[in-house]
């Protein structure tokens, strides 16, 4: 039995959300809805003391943290997989991920934005301007480092991946809230295409979850 605890908004829940159903699992849904704060409450501090979503529970265990869910799910349930045979390989998606989940997710993050708004005194326009300077950076290295590796319909080659998982958000989230023009990104916007039109991320999408209003 597995529950995810997520939001529909989050790019972290997003990615899990996508794998999850690229491996073709059922899951049941929990909604911690961070507009009203609902991931600081001590319900849900005692599942993830850090105050993030999302959280996987599998069997009464309580996995935390997208990435290391991601690979949990690689490794349990190896077909389909998600990543490539060729450990070189493997290395060259996880760095994809990484530039999404490491570099550009936790500067557009919450608390990070807030904390820029209390604590610096910057203004609604400063803050996006900040948030989206580290994702044009984190779009202009995605597509370099796409160009170097197997070309097809996904990021890394012709199936989709656990970069496409983590990648995909990111550029929901540049493209929606920053406003940064995707067909400037060849590589960003085929696997972005691709994404549009295939049953697991668009079952896994933000304005598809039933929190999303
Ligand atoms: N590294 C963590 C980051 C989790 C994270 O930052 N989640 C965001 C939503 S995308 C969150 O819960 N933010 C609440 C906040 O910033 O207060 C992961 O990958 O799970």
């Amino acid at each position: 039995m597995i529950t995810l605890i997520d939001f529909f908004r989050s790019g972290t829940s997003h990615r899990t959300r996508i794998a999850l159903h690229l491996k073709g699992l059922s899951f049941e849904h929990r909604t911690v809805d961070l507009r009203s704060m609902q991931h600081k409450t001590k319900e849900f501090l005692a599942i993830n003391p850090q105050g993030l979503v999302p959280a996987l529970i599998v069997n009464g265990q309580i996995l935390t943290q997208s990435v290391a869910i991601l690979e949990w799910l690689e490794e349990a349930y190896p077909f389909p997989s998600l990543l490539p045979k060729d450990p070189l390989e493997r290395a060259h998606v996880r760095a994809l991920m990484g530039v999404a989940a490491c570099d550009m997710h936790p500067l557009g993050n919450l608390r990070v934005l807030q904390s820029l708004k209390a604590d610096h005194e910057q203004s609604d326009a400063q803050t996006a301007a900040f948030g989206k300077r580290w994702y044009v950076y984190g779009f202009e290295a995605l597509e370099a480092l796409c160009s170097r590796g197997p070309q097809g319909s996904w990021l890394w080659g012709d199936t989709p991946t656990l970069a496409d998982a983590c990648v995909i958000p990111q550029l929901y989230a540049g493209v929606a809230r920053y406003h940064i023009p995707i067909s400037d990104y060849p590589h960003l916007a085929r696997s972005y295409a691709n994404a549009s039109s295939h049953p697991a991320f668009i079952a896994a999408h933000p304005d598809n979850q039933p929190d999303a209003v």
